[in-house]
């Protein structure tokens, strides 16, 4: 009781020390979910997309293949899966002709959305890795009409950023990058998870997903404080440095 109640205390000190309780206020209208449905094991899928990496066959190469966005594999420190590096593009992505990928959800259900996050590391050099993006929904085909619901910014560190929108019917995801971050060959991303709008039925349910965002945005916090980085870089694209020009380069020897 007495140890409950200080963990509570301990929470709401750091919750005001972090000055995130305008973030925490504005969850309370909608409440990100904690299931990944993008998750290929909870029904996700890749229905379409704009090309894959190919060997000299033309065949996919299955460490890039598409389907490793949505497999909960990730490169965390130097441990990387051996079949899975994320996927890699077979060109690069440029605003008129973008790299993209549509996924679906279990059953092709419509579902109310608010948070997409993404994985930046793959196995290539992070001047590979996903730069400005959009994010668009369709209620109706794999074809639109697309609605924009987040324009975005991927930094170029080791951590998995959170972009929150307002709720939205989304049938198809659609993940549109316009850039990386320096490559001309291709453009790479780890993972994408997608999170559903939890409608408070039950006042515990709602607390405990309070808690768990609460959790992420902790994580959020810790990791700007890491990384020097604005606590939501999708809001403040300007704080970021360009990398050293990367006109031209090579794939790693090891593909
Ligand atoms: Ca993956």
């Amino acid at each position: 009781m007495f140890r409950g109640l200080t963990v509570v205390i301990v929470v709401g000190s750091i919750v005001s020390a972090l000055g995130m309780v305008a973030t925490v206020s504005s969850a309370d209208q909608f409440t990100a979910g904690a299931t990944n449905i993008a998750l290929a094991t909870n029904g996700g899928r890749v229905v379409a997309f704009s090309s894959q990496e190919l060997d000299a066959n033309g065949q996919p190469v299955d460490q890039w293949q598409i389907g490793n966005l949505i497999d909960g594999k990730r490169i965390v420190g130097s441990a990387i899966p051996a079949d899975s590096y994320g996927w890699s593009s077979n060109n690069a992505p440029s605003p008129t002709e973008p790299e993209w990928f549509i996924l679906a959800f279990k059953d092709d259900r419509t579902r109310l959305i608010s948070r997409v996050r993404l994985d930046p590391v793959t196995e290539d050099a992070s001047w590979r890795w996903v730069k400005n993006f959009s994010i668009q929904v369709s209620s109706t085909t794999t074809d639109g009409p697309w609605v924009e619901v987040k324009s975005g910014l991927l930094l170029d560190k080791p951590i998995v950023q959170t972009f929150d929108f307002p709720p939205v019917e989304c049938r198809y995801l659609k993940l549109v990058v316009t850039s990386n971050w320096g490559s001309d060959r291709s453009v790479s991303l780890g993972e994408i998870e997608v999170y559903e709008t939890i409608a408070g039925s039950d006042t515990l349910d709602q607390l405990i997903l309070q808690l768990e965002n609460l959790l992420q945005d902790l994580k959020r916090y810790r990791d700007s404080v890491r990384y020097n980085q604005p606590l939501r870089p999708e809001l403040a694209p300007a704080a970021v440095t360009e990398p050293a020009a990367m006109a031209t380069e090579d794939k790693p020897a090891n593909e």
